[in-house]
């Protein structure tokens, strides 16, 4: 079995992967993609011909020949694909539907808009300096954050939903790695800095942060 994880360790997808790697007790290869190095490594015609959205991560597993995009497809994969480890999606239906609705909240809603790219053409098209940049990553964070905060009043326990770990929190706690360095007071966020603490405990989680990375800034 021969699994590879291009990424960056600051990349928020790229750690949700990595979560979901440890979670489901996987060895697997890690390959550096800098995104700043080189004018970004993501556009170089190797990387690119991997994945033309030249975004990360990209994910393959050698014995199926599959080369993936798409943390959240990634993670969903993984748990199709192997037994072992944590389950990450729960077996009930609408559950099933619940943690997906509550990965999108983060992973279409909030990080798209924080991205890299974006952050760059603010510059480019708009002349926004890096205050205005980091005001306008920070602003959709806590947009998203206000309303996940609401939504785990009712859901959370330990973890984003009662029953179990999952893809939720698999997804969250990147988001909120990346909310404090933005400077996201997590103090207005009592449930997802809860869940978050309790996520962080875990060794997954632990050997998944982004300084614990062999590209990670230490
Ligand atoms: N929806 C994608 C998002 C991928 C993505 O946006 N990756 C970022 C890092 S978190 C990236 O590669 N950014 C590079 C860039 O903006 O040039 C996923 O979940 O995998």
């Amino acid at each position: 079995m021969s699994l590879y994880l291009h990424g960056y360790w600051r990349s928020t997808a790229t750690y949700r992967v990595r979560i979901a790697l440890n979670l489901k007790q996987l060895d697997y290869t890690y390959v550096p993609v800098h995104l700043v190095k080189d004018g970004g490594q993501q556009y170089s015609s190797e990387y690119a011909a991997l994945n033309p959205a030249q975004l990360v991560p990209t994910f393959v597993d050698d014995d199926e020949d599959i080369f993936l995009n798409q943390s959240m497809a990634i993670i969903e994969y993984l748990d199709e694909r192997y037994d072992k480890g944590a389950s990450l999606l729960p077996s009930d239906r609408l559950d099933r539907a619940r943690v997906r609705a509550l990965s999108q909240d983060i992973a279409c809603d909030i990080q798209p808009l924080g991205n890299l790219r974006v952050l760059n053409h603010l510059d480019a098209q708009f002349g926004a300096d890096q205050a205005a940049r980091s005001d306008w990553a920070k602003h959709w964070i806590e947009k998203g954050f206000d309303g996940i905060e609401k939504r785990l009043n009712n859901t959370a326990t330990d973890y984003c939903f009662g029953f179990d770990l999952s893809m939720a929190d698999v997804i969250l706690v990147p988001q909120v790695y990346n909310a404090v360095r933005f400077g996201v007071d997590m103090h207005k966020y009592p449930n997802i800095q809860h869940v978050a603490k309790n996520c962080n405990k875990l060794t997954a989680f632990i050997d998944a942060l982004p300084e614990n990375q062999i590209d990670g800034a230490k």
